[in-house]
């Protein structure tokens, strides 16, 4: 009997990883998703929690990120900005939750500096390389630069762009067409403070037990059928999501609820980001489950979610499944980098002199997983660039599982350099229709082979 419950759970403990979507990137250690969606594809900008924790408290030098045009399989774009950028600051820690927006074919990083206020990038291109176009912060002259975190930047129909940002309290300042300047002719030499009443933001106890709203940090600000939404980490240590809507930009808010509560694998810190993409819509948030309950160690996770007929937002319960269905498939039968990935284990990944990113630190049993790869017409071969400084091994092509079908073996041998690519070519089983792919490295001891891209041929 205890050997069938054994047997029973083990399947289910081995369905589970299978079916498990979240956290998305496996990596490394992301936090404070800041989504955004442009030409079809969606980039997500993230924090990155290193590895080795410095005085048991957060340990953010960069940030990274991530895209996708099915919601399932991420492209891993490196770190693309970092506390080196700002040559103004002395911060070698702090690079807090970051977000990006679009104007007139530029892309501007609002990034705070913890203790140093909120500064911003600007690049060509989503995924950089991003510069500082001020050498100075761009928020200055707020009464404490350590509350300055958690910039939300947002363009109404009008053209009007607002930055906010605040812990513990809320402010914005209407930002100039150039996004890297502000009006300073309004509020407090450009700075509002959004009145944070209970009506607005709920209400909260604090552990002194004096009565305040729920708003603690974390904004997010958008617009959706004309209803101005303020999603944010609510409720103190530890944090649970909320979100309060306006009739207008200004406000008055209204608290509306909860978005997400505890449960046991979120992180005492969660911060939102909200996006609508090929017709869906799609929560962002971390947790610390990757890590084993680390909180300075979290990682980004995704809901799919339907707001209510009368535009509230439901309750959004935190799952390992995550995304169920991915928006479109993969095509195989051209070049798919290999840091493009629904799940892997045991890798990291790196970049080359020339910034092109790569898959690492690759070891016997490693695995890559892409989702929702459509094969239809048939494969025929499977080519890839890889590079060695050791013996090398093998990369097992599988279907559904990582032990699942074999469809073929490509032999990766010694390159003499670990970025000395070589691209090799192995013959695969006619395969056809939509699969999940798996890709098992396969090996000796210590470190096989790094991986640049594949592709399938017919
Ligand atoms: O990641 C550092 C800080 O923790 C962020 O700025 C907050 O939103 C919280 O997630």
């Amino acid at each position: 009997m205890l050997f069938k419950k054994i047997i029973i759970l083990s399947l289910l403990m081995c369905v589970l990883s299978l079916n498990a979507q979240n956290p998305i990137v496996q990596t490394y250690f992301t936090a404070d998703p800041a989504p955004m969606v442009h030409n079809g594809t969606v980039y997500m900008y993230t924090t990155h929690d290193e590895d080795e924790t410095i005085d048991n408290f957060f340990t953010m030098h960069n940030w990274r990120c991530y895209s996708s045009t099915d919601m399932v399989n991420w492209t891993d774009h490196g770190v693309v900005a970092s506390l080196k950028d700002f040559k103004w600051s002395d911060k070698t820690n702090g690079a807090w939750a970051p977000q990006a927006i679009e104007r007139n074919g530029k892309f501007y990083l609002y990034c705070p500096i913890h203790g140093d206020g909120v500064a911003v990038l600007v690049a060509d291109s989503p995924t950089g390389p991003f510069v500082d176009p001020l050498g100075k912060r761009l928020i200055d002259g707020t009464a404490n630069i350590w509350h300055d975190i958690d910039p939300t930047v947002f363009i109404d129909d009008d053209g009007q762009a607002y930055l906010f940002w605040g812990n513990p309290g809320l402010y914005y300042v209407k930002l100039n067409e150039d996004m890297i300047s502000y009006d300073r002719t309004v509020g407090s030499n450009g700075i509002f403070a959004v009145e944070m009443t209970t009506e607005g933001f709920g209400e909260h106890i604090g552990r002194d037990g004096n009565m305040r709203t729920k708003y603690t940090e974390g904004p997010w600000v958008y617009k959706r059928n004309d209803l101005y939404y303020l999603v944010y980490a609510a409720s103190g240590i530890p944090e649970y999501i909320a979100y309060s809507t306006a009739p207008s930009i200004k406000g008055p808010w209204t608290y509306r609820g909860y978005i997400m509560e505890r449960a046991p694998h979120l992180a005492f810190t969660n911060h939102p980001g909200i996006i609508d993409f090929k017709g869906n819509s799609y929560f962002f948030y971390h947790t610390h489950e990757l890590s084993g309950g680390e909180g300075f160690k979290r990682s980004v996770s995704v809901e799919q979610f339907e707001y209510n007929a009368d535009g509230s937002i439901p309750l959004i319960i935190p799952s390992k499944e995550g995304v169920k269905k991915s928006v479109s498939n993969l095509n195989p039968f051209a070049r798919v980098e290999a840091e493009t990935i629904a799940w892997s284990e045991g890798l990291k990944t790196a970049s080359d002199n020339e910034g092109g990113i790569f898959v690492t630190k690759i070891h016997n049993g490693d695995f890559i997983k892409v989702r929702s790869v459509d094969f239809s017409n048939g494969a025929k071969s499977f080519k890839a660039t890889i590079a060695s400084a050791a013996k090398g091994g093998k990369i097992e092509l599988r279907l559904g599982a990582p032990d699942g079908q074999l469809i073929g073996t490509c032999k990766v041998k010694d390159t003499k350099g670990w970025t000395d690519w070589r691209t090799i070519e192995s013959k695969t089983k006619a395969v056809g229709g939509v699969h999940d792919l798996y890709l098992v490295f396969k090996g000796g001891e210590g470190e096989l082979f790094n991986f640049d891209w594949w592709m399938f041929s017919r």
